[in-house]
């Protein structure tokens, strides 16, 4: 059982990769490169993605690099596909790892025909009924009295489905992310709220978000246990979010998850960190790379494939993104008139009007 309220982070794995404390592998070689692969797919997308900014072939993108053991480790932790996520605008490496369709994803980034949005949302905003991901919110801390009210219908439908609400620490000084939270402990609604602390809120750090010793620490005021992990360290996250997760399911009410990371790339496309944090900083933290120690781990334990195996691997997942970013484009843009698709089970006769007047339009041209 883990402690809440700890003073230094929960850790399974040091930066060398060696064991901390006395504690048993509950996982087998192949979930073990599992967990690794997942972690590359999500850096190799993010890697990916950026690139596609720069072309020009997306105008929006927030990326999730340097917190892949975090995102990864949550999605291992939690039943992926049948417990409800309320994710946040940098959670695609959670989203892959959880099984939600890379070719669903892209096709919401490129607005492509496939896009189940048709292009009408901001780009990197995708969501899936299917999948159990509410679509994503550019809005921070908006999410979190709703994953509430979600947690409270699946207890009063007597459901084992839990919800789970991932934020960043900027979100938990949001009003929203109080009442939220508070609600969830008054209703002990079946809720994991899990904070990916990665210490900046675009240029605000951590000080100014919080007097207090941290974010988990909070969960006292709410009634509910708070517990401090290694947001770098895969194993650690994905073993007390999965403790963490059952326990809420079970009826013990809500909890909440505090992973420290850090976001090595900039917050979004139209920032600049350059000018609000150190190159010292960035470099500290892109030599803690989660991807490098759990590498580490499993070399330390002889679970490192050799590295013709782990390449082999990379270039496996290139191959998928490219294929599947081809696809996407290959299958062409809504066209103009699929505005008016969707918005009413009948076209209201001044929308036809509009439609005819556009049409016309287009025509003349
Ligand atoms: C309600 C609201 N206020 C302000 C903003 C502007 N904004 C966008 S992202 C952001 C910082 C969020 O930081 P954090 O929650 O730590 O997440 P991170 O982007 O660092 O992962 C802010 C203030 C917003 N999107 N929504």
């Amino acid at each position: 059982m883990f402690k809440p309220f700890t003073d230094q982070p929960i850790v399974r794995i040091g930066e060398d990769g060696k064991k901390i404390g006395r504690w048993s592998l509950d996982l087998e070689a192949a979930q073990l490169l599992r967990l690794w692969r997942d972690m590359v797919r999500a850096r190799i997308f993010d890697e990916k993605l950026v690139t596609l900014l720069r072309q020009g072939k997306t105008s929006f993108y927030a990326q999730s690099s340097g917190m892949e053991a975090t995102q990864v480790g949550i999605a291992h932790g939690i039943r992926a596909g049948y417990d409800w996520v309320w994710p946040y605008y940098r959670d695609q490496g959670l989203a892959l790892a959880a099984g939600f369709p890379l070719k669903d994803l892209v096709a919401q980034s490129l607005g492509t025909n496939d896009d189940l949005c048709k292009g009408r949302q901001m780009p990197h905003h995708f969501g899936s009924a299917e999948h159990r991901f509410v679509s994503i919110s550019s809005s921070i801390a908006n999410q979190v009295a709703p994953a509430t009210g979600t947690a409270m219908a699946q207890k009063y439908l007597g459901s084992d489905e839990i919800t789970v609400c991932t934020f960043g620490d900027g979100a938990t000084s949001e009003g929203d992310w109080h009442a939220g939270l508070n609600m969830a402990g008054v209703a002990k609604a079946p809720v994991l709220f899990v904070c990916e602390n990665n210490q900046w809120a675009i240029s605000a750090g951590i000080a100014t978000q919080t007097a207090s010793q941290g974010i988990a620490i909070k969960a006292k005021a709410y009634g509910m246990p708070g517990y401090f992990v290694d947001g770098q360290d895969v194993l650690a996250v994905r073993e007390v979010i999965r403790e963490v997760a059952e326990r809420v399911r079970s009826g013990e009410g809500p909890a909440l998850v505090e992973c420290l990371t850090y976001r090595i790339g900039t917050h979004s496309s139209a920032d600049d960190d350059s000018r609000y944090r150190s190159r010292e900083e960035v470099e500290l933290w892109r030599g803690r790379d989660p991807i490098r120690r759990f590498e580490r781990f499993l070399e330390a334990e002889g679970l490192l494939p050799d590295a013709e195996t782990l390449s082999g691997i990379r270039a496996e997942i290139n191959a998928e993104i490219d294929g599947v970013l081809a696809e996407a484009e290959n299958n062409g843009y809504p066209t103009w008139d699929s505005m008016f698709d969707d918005v009413y089970a009948d076209l209201p006769p001044h929308l036809e009007e509009q439609r005819e007047f556009l049409r016309r339009e287009q025509e003349a041209l």
